[in-house]
């Protein structure tokens, strides 16, 4: 196990119990965190600017510390959370186990907070995971706080003149293709993310690049209140889950667009509208604290009855099982390999949404 991985692992213990193993989810699910001592975590613009710089300086040290678990061409901490995302969407017999499946929300609310734990935990962060309501920015994408240079994520990428397309060791330069390729070139010129040397991805193709957006109004009505509000208003889980990651059941006409978790990660675009490395862009931890803002938010509607529903297939593909609250949600060395169950409950984890 790498040294930093076990620093944060110890970090964790409070609340995983006193070592690293197996854990009793119902327990520690029984014991939140007195009130006043959850982390709370807060709207990106309406966070203090100094507030804002502290957090983008952890994700720039989280950049500076060594790879969790060297896969995927991973050389620092931040490349770790792009491989095992990669590594869970491209499993060789199972096919993506992390979207499109029942424990999609249940998997990205534990990779935000191992995230979360993280920053706290190996760079002195004392805040909480921040979060981005795109509502507030549908149909005026590029003038959004979160693409601020100074108290934001840097803005667009600009395309170069001549593009230089990802280069594979085996097949040589990789031609631009449908959904699968991002061109390396719309580099983002300004903030604290510009100098980035990302190792993994784009995809499937490991190549250093730059951290890459092209940011559009396209999505504008996926990314909208009446979206996000038509998904709140589905009263079991797996209805409440298709809707918001796919789209499916949205608001009347909604028939041919995506859902709010494709609808932001395409407004972006480039690295994080990468299906299976969006974890390169900072922003993606900001989107998934949004979306795992909606489930919380849909749970705490009705806490009796949709506090620990879950449901769907574990597979994109037969022979199909539902998911359950004993699936285990897999890190790949990021942090804890934990139940469903241990996930469920917001406060349970130590932190609410404000
Ligand atoms: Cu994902």
């Amino acid at each position: 196990m790498h040294f930093n991985t076990m620093i944060a692992l110890a970090a964790l213990a409070p609340i995983f119990g006193a070592q690293a193993g197996p854990i009793d989810a119902r327990a520690v699910s029984n014991t939140p965190p007195p009130p006043g001592k959850l982390l709370q975590r807060q709207e990106w613009r309406s966070m203090s600017q100094a507030a804002r710089l502290n957090y983008i300086k952890a994700v720039q040290c989280l950049h500076t510390k060594p790879a969790a678990k060297n896969i995927l061409n991973a050389k620092v901490l931040s490349d770790s959370f792009a491989a095992a995302h990669v590594t869970l969407a491209t499993d060789p017999k199972l096919g993506d186990t992390i979207h499109v499946v029942g424990q999609f929300l249940p998997w990205h609310r534990w990779f935000v907070t191992v995230h979360e734990t993280n920053l706290r935990a190996l760079c002195n962060y004392q805040g909480a995971q921040p979060y981005w309501d795109w509502t507030l920015d549908s149909g005026k994408m590029l003038s959004s706080p979160v693409f601020d240079p100074t108290y934001g994520f840097g803005g667009n990428g600009v395309k170069p003149k001549k593009i230089v397309y990802p280069y594979n060791e085996t097949i040589g330069f990789v031609p631009p293709g449908p959904g699968n390729l991002t061109p390396i070139g719309a580099c983002v010129p300004n903030g604290p993310f510009s100098q980035y040397t990302l190792n993994v991805g784009p995809g499937q193709f490991n190549v250093p690049h730059c951290l890459a957006r092209n940011i559009s109004d396209s999505q504008a009505p996926s990314i909208s209140k009446a979206f996000v509000n038509s998904c709140l208003a589905k009263t079991n889980y797996i209805e409440f889950w298709i809707c918001t990651e796919l789209g499916i059941g949205g608001p009347p006409g909604s028939e041919q667009l995506n859902g709010p978790h494709a609808g932001a990660h395409i407004s972006v675009g480039e690295d994080m509208g990468n299906m299976i490395s969006s974890p390169n862009d900072p922003l993606f931890m900001l989107h998934h604290a949004q979306i795992d803002r909606m489930w919380s938010t849909w749970q705490n509607a009705d806490k009796k009855n949709r506090m620990f529903q879950i449901g769907g297939n574990s597979t994109q593909a037969p022979p199909f099982t539902d998911v359950t609250l004993d699936y285990t949600l897999k890190m790949v060395g990021l942090g804890p390999d934990v139940p469903i169950r241990y996930v469920m409950n917001t406060t349970a984890l130590g932190y609410e949404y404000i």
